[in-house]
């Protein structure tokens, strides 16, 4: 049987209807699959253009039926659902596979791929290889985690001669024929422990990238992360902390004049990178990395990251007001980010955070305040546990919402802070998304008039 036909003689069911989930059925009526469709939720995002495009898929909303999910032959389950759902163990007792939308996807694909994953920096590193394959005139697809979904980009750019995704662990569950030219795990600190039994699950989640990778590209400085190198598998180390013998993109020179190396020799001085701060050189790096095994030239990287300043929501320099520098950090849904972001700033900061921790400790927050901290001001969900942990290195002030946190912020800041918002949560018990919290941010800023 060829693997269409394959395809066509499965019946399978889809759990979750976002957009991973319509991605998946899209690309499985392609195929001549029968599907079936279950979300837990009443009105999942795409009921609707379900109905309006594929009105023969049945689908059943509101809650998971065992009888739907033990008659397929196998379960696509979209990166949300957690698999430890009681509703879905007669799946797990049956036998039947368990897949994800990235393994359809890696069964279909026939270009080469490049696949990013870490705790933070993913989305950064991703778009940055992106602008690089733009600059070096490869017609790149470019998506996954960060969106489109992966499968969309296949049915948008069938033909394009490279994928590059960005992959989260919950993606990389359910993954197991994804076959990349180079694999990168660019840190690994706490994340998602609302989701895993503990920190080790989630890192072996992510170590599933390496699987079947021709290269891998890991960061030097991570403990973590080194415990991942395969013997056998190629592996190309880059580190933001000198040299290291074997470490083929390094961070070197005075401060000053930082530069990245390769293999010893001055590559690109750091000033040269139009997206500031360190953790970004050292994003910058893992992006050559996975550059030079794409096969772009030097000229071409080097001309990207002249010109990539960074995304919206990650370090976002929203300007001066009333004599402070206000940064938009909301996409550090987690402590290794603000921890970076209170790293890079070289004020004294006042740091507004908070949100839904995940489970996670704020003892590493505390410690990055230590130094240079002047103030901090948590709110939402979980500001009680993060007051108790940074209490210790800064004053703390407790508020409601984001609103308050703006106007004790700039009670608490001085003339030539920096007022930084690094929440080191998620955002969902009082936004949409990191970017709503962002979007709403920018607003409060944007209305401190200067002659107020
Ligand atoms: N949900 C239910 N019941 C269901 C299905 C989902 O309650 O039956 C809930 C989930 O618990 C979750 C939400 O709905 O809270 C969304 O889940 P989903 O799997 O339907 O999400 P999609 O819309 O398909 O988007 C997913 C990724 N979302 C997640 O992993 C939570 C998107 O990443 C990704 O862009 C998209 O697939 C395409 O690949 C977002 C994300 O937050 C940006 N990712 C996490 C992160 O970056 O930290 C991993
Ligand atoms: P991801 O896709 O992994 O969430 P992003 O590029 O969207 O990563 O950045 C998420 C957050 O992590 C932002 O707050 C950003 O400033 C921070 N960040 C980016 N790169 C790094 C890094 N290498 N180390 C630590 N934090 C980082």
């Amino acid at each position: 049987m060829t693997a269409v036909n394959e395809q066509a003689a499965r019946r399978t069911v889809v759990v979750g209807l976002g957009d991973s989930g319509f991605a998946c059925v899209r690309h499985l009526q392609a195929a001549g699959g029968q599907v079936t469709v279950l979300d837990t939720r009443q009105r999942p995002p795409h009921a609707d253009r379900l109905g309006q495009d594929y009105p023969s898929v049945p689908g059943y909303f509101g809650g998971l039926p065992t009888d739907w999910l033990t008659g397929a032959d196998q379960v696509v389950l979209s990166p949300g659902i957690d698999p430890r759902l009681p509703a879905l163990q007669p799946v797990f007792e049956a036998g039947i596979p368990v897949i994800g939308e990235i393994e359809l996807f890696a069964r279909s694909v026939n270009a080469p791929v490049i696949a990013v994953t870490g705790s933070n920096g993913k989305s950064t590193v991703t778009t940055m290889l992106g602008a690089m394959a733009e600059a070096a005139d490869v017609p790149a697809a470019v998506g996954g985690n960060l969106g489109p979904p992966a499968l969309d980009l296949l049915h948008q750019q069938p033909h394009a001669p490279l994928f590059i995704l960005e992959l989260s662990s919950f993606q990389l569950e359910t993954t197991q024929s994804l076959r990349p030219t180079a694999a990168a795990v660019l840190n690994l600190s706490p994340d998602h422990l609302d989701r895993y039994d503990g920190v080790g699950d989630y890192a072996d989640a992510k170590a599933r990238i390496l699987e079947g990778a021709e290269s891998a590209v890991l960061n030097a400085d991570d403990p973590m992360v080194t415990g991942m190198a395969k013997s056998g598998q190629t592996t190309v180390w880059f580190s933001g902390r000198g040299s290291s013998r074997g470490t083929r993109w390094t961070l070197g020179g005075t401060p000053g004049d930082l530069w990245i190396s390769r293999a010893g020799e001055r590559f690109l001085p750091v000033a040269a990178l139009a997206a500031s701060g360190r953790h970004n050189a050292v994003n910058a790096m893992a992006a050559l990395a996975l550059g030079e095994a794409a096969g772009f030239s030097a000229d071409a990287m080097c001309r990207a990251l002249r010109e990539f300043r960074g995304l919206p929501h990650r370090m976002e320099s929203l300007g001066q007001r009333r004599d402070r520098f206000w940064i938009n950090d909301s996409k550090a849904t987690n402590v290794g980010a603000a921890v970076a972001a209170v790293n890079s700033t070289d004020t004294p900061v006042v740091l507004i955070a908070g949100g839904d921790g995940k489970g996670q400790r704020f003892q590493a927050l505390a410690e990055a305040l230590q130094d240079g901290g002047r103030a901090a001001v948590v709110f939402g969900k979980d500001r009680e546990a993060m007051a108790a942990a940074l209490r210790a290195a800064a004053p703390v002030d407790q508020v409601t919402d984001l609103d308050e946190a703006v106007k004790r912020a700039l009670a608490l800041s001085c003339p030539g802070d920096t007022v930084l918002l690094s929440p080191a949560c998620a955002s969902l018990d009082q936004f949409s998304s990191y970017e709503a919290r962002g979007v709403r941010f920018r607003e409060l800023v944007e209305g401190l008039k200067d002659d107020d």
